[in-house]
């Protein structure tokens, strides 16, 4: 069982963490491969509850070696400040590997971003304001600065003056902002580079290793599939590749080493951020689920927009990831409805659509149509055997397996770390 990877399979906050920490005792590595400090992963761990944003969530388990790889945009300042959280806690941080070609979010990243959604107006992503689409514009556009800048200042200099001279033209011509000093970056990010040095690896070369020696590895998407770059509702999307071939891409590990894909898909929706939603909710029951999903962003704390299942989607991202199974979770948030509505295929324009249609302005104007199934109005949250849970919980979850197009190998009853079913 060597290369693991999991995946979100709609638009984020899932409950990857919870999965990742669920393989964590027989995991040797988990890698973040994608995003940065924009990820909001919650952990609970007995009665401690652990927010993690940049950290990848398999540091909280003893033994795993988390590794931040080249795929990520690693703000410095928020690095240290998880860190040292994490330490006052008692959980040790002394295995962490970080890429040498990790990207680094700095401050004019986080100007930028700011600053960019103002001017969009009406048309404003909503994005987490964490700087994370402009530094991935600087990777893109070859001016970005990586980790292992820090450890030639010459370099690093050179590519901080290569990096500001059009933003500070944009910034003050455009944006009416003060410019930023070249001293001044210069100095902030080498004011971590002694600390930073001893966690600094060939990511890829140690990964390929840990698999030659048959040790399993483990890729955390961050984000997730609808907000991938190239195949989420973009524009309405993050800024990097938050699917499968994000894990190969973003750690330097082949596809061919990936065996076993992880689709994480939440029993109903959520969306944090504007773009497309056909199932969302603006009555009671968004109100409900909300409510009771406790779905507030874990990184701004946004309330998330909130919406029925939508099988297209998981049939959708199950192909795009190639999942091989699924884990639902938060089958316990419905516990109390006595109808609930899925989604099965949508209606634009008088014509239905079975599957996600390609074109954006078709899925902004998609209608569901949805299939009514009987709640089960039990508390599951103590069941662990799939057997056990009442007939109704069964049918809903064997009829979401069926529509989604991949097994569903465990399934999500509550917040803490044994609140699951695995099902054989
Ligand atoms: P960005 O900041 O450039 O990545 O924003 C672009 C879009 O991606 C969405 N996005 C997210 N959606 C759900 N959860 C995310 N993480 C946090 C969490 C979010 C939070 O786990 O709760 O705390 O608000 C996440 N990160 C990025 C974002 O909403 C934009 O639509
Ligand atoms: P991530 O971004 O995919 O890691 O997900 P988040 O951590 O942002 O959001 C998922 C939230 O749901 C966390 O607070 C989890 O503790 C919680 N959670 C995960 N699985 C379950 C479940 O099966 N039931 C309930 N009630 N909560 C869950
Ligand atoms: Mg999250």
């Amino acid at each position: 069982m060597p290369g693991i990877v999991i995946v979100g399979a709609q638009w984020g906050d899932e409950g990857k963490g919870k999965a990742t920490d669920l393989l964590g005792s027989r995991i040797d590595y988990v890698v973040k491969f994608n995003g940065g400090n924009n990820a909001g992963h919650t952990v609970v761990v007995g009665n401690e509850k652990y927010a993690l944003h940049l950290l990848p969530s398999g540091i909280l388990t003893p033994g795993v070696t988390p590794v931040i790889a080249n795929g990520v945009v690693v703000d410095l300042s928020v690095l240290f400040q998880e860190l040292e959280a994490l330490s006052a806690r008692g959980v040790d941080v002394s295995k962490l590997r970080i890429s040498a070609n990790a990207h680094i979010i700095t401050h004019y990243h986080r100007t930028l971003d700011k600053v960019t959604e103002r001017f969009l107006g009406k048309r404003q992503i909503g994005t987490t304001g964490r700087g994370i689409g402009p530094a991935y514009a600087d990777k893109i556009n070859r001016v970005g600065i990586r980790v292992q800048d820090l450890f030639d200042e010459n370099i690093l200099r050179q590519k901080v003056e290569g990096a500001l001279g059009v933003k500070n033209h944009l910034l003050l011509k455009v944006y009416n902002r003060r410019a930023i000093t070249v001293d001044e970056i210069m100095e902030d990010l080498l004011s971590y580079t002694e600390r930073l040095r001893p966690m600094v690896v060939d990511a890829s070369l140690e990964l390929n290793r840990a698999l030659e020696r048959g040790e399993n590895v483990l890729f955390e998407g961050g984000q997730a599939t609808m907000l991938d770059i190239d195949h989420g509702t973009y524009p309405f999307v993050t800024s990097s590749s938050a699917t499968s071939g994000g894990a190969a891409t973003g750690s330097g590990v082949a596809p061919n080493k990936l065996d076993r894909i992880i689709g994480i898909v939440k029993a109903y929706t959520t969306r944090v951020g504007a773009g497309p939603f056909p199932t969302e909710l603006f009555d009671a029951s968004g109100d409900y689920l909300r409510a009771k999903g406790f779905e507030f962003g874990t990184t701004t704390g946004r309330p998330r927009r909130v919406g029925w299942y939508d099988a297209p989607i998981a049939r959708y991202t199950s192909r795009i990831n190639g999942v091989t199974d699924f884990v639902l979770t938060k089958l316990d948030i419905l516990d109390e409805l006595k109808t609930i509505p899925v989604c099965v295929a949508y209606e634009v324009d008088g014509v239905r659509h079975d599957e996600v249609p390609v074109s954006q302005t078709d899925f902004h104007h998609a209608t569901p149509i949805y299939e009514e199934f009987p709640g089960w109005e039990t508390d599951i949250s103590g069941i662990r055997e799939f057997d056990d849970l009442p007939e109704n919980a069964r049918n809903y979850v064997l009829a979401l397996e069926k529509m989604s197009g991949s097994r569903i190998s465990a399934i999500g009853v509550g917040p803490g770390r044994d609140a699951i079913i695995v099902r054989h």
